[in-house]
């Protein structure tokens, strides 16, 4: 059966491989599971919650209209609370829009916004989010319609969470050159490392990526996943390391950020200014496997 509909959460299987399937929770429209031909490609938090009651550490939550905490006091989503409320919202099932690739649809606009929310953030909204699955390929497509008769700025990013075997032999390629910004010194610099390796905290913000760059995550040799974005001209890249897994309560095992990274494709860097009765949109294509490609001069 292509699309299961549970209380709590959508079943979404491969037409053509029943051992490839999303679990995406109804709370945050957030994808906790991503079983590719029976192996598990992204990370979830063993005490993450899934009731509704906070945001899912883990998987691929949904980061709306604003990316960390807003620092000016008098922008609009100032008062809102950090990554925004995407995440820690019941989304709307659409139901199934094809069957290959399955491909469903979730729905998030004010009506669904606890007051308090809303009172924050008081714009109309439609966010509409495609997701399919398909032999190698997760794809997210996210559509925003400003409804109402205001203009509105926000951002966008899905939060992925990959799974990997260990971290030390992770290497993230295609960000060498690119302007980021390292959350952890508070400093903008040039990414100089020909590929990203870990084995300490890691937060950095990459600007205004080339779409014709493929972020690939390798591990030991062998391309795990390629990133391709639409639209999304920011990735960021975390870890938390010891420290900062310890400090979070609904991330466990403590030792588990030996087993996940963070590449978060988004526009984070600036706010994407929506006018009245427009419409904004961005994607993802995660693709499994395939060769190293190194696009390290091409000229942008
Ligand atoms: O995407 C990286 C980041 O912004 C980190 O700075 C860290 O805060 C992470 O998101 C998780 O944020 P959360 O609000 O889910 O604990």
């Amino acid at each position: 059966m292509p699309v299961e509909e549970l209380e709590d959460r959508v079943i979404l299987t491969d037409a053509n491989d029943s051992s490839t399937k999303l679990t995406i929770l109804k709370f945050g429209a957030t994808i906790i599971s991503w079983h590719h031909k029976g192996q598990e490609k992204l990370w979830l938090s063993q005490a993450a919650k899934l009731d509704g009651s906070k945001a899912v550490r883990g998987g691929i939550p949904l980061v709306f209209p604003i990316f960390g905490k807003q620092k000016d006091a008098s922008h609009p989503t100032a008062k809102l609370p950090q990554h925004g409320f995407a995440r820690n919202n019941y989304w709307e099932f659409l139901g199934q829009t094809k069957e290959t690739p399955s491909t469903v649809q979730f729905g998030l606009g004010p009506e669904q916004l606890d007051p308090d929310t809303r009172s924050k953030w008081p714009f109309d909204f439609t966010l509409i989010l495609t997701i399919s699955i398909s032999q190698d390929k997760l794809h997210q497509h996210i559509e925003v319609e400003n409804t109402g008769s205001t203009p509105f700025e926000f951002n966008w990013l899905f939060h992925t969470y990959y799974r990997v075997d260990d971290i030390t032999d992770v290497l993230v390629n295609n960000l060498v050159d690119i302007t980021c910004f390292d959350q952890l010194i508070a400093e903008q610099y040039t990414e100089k490392s020909p590929v990203l390796s870990f084995h300490e905290e890691f937060d950095r913000i990459y600007k205004n990526i080339n779409q014709n760059r493929t972020i690939q995550i390798i591990d030991k040799g062998k391309v795990l996943y390629n990133l391709h974005r639409t639209n999304l001209q920011d990735s960021v890249v975390w870890n938390p390391w010891t420290a900062k897994a310890a400090g979070m309560a609904d991330f466990e095992p403590k030792d588990g950020f030996h087993n996940m990274v963070c590449v978060e494709p988004g526009h984070v860097s600036s706010m994407v200014v929506l006018p009245a009765k427009q419409k904004w949109s961005g994607a993802q294509e995660i693709e499994i496997g395939g060769e190293i490609k190194v696009q390290a001069n091409i000229f942008e």
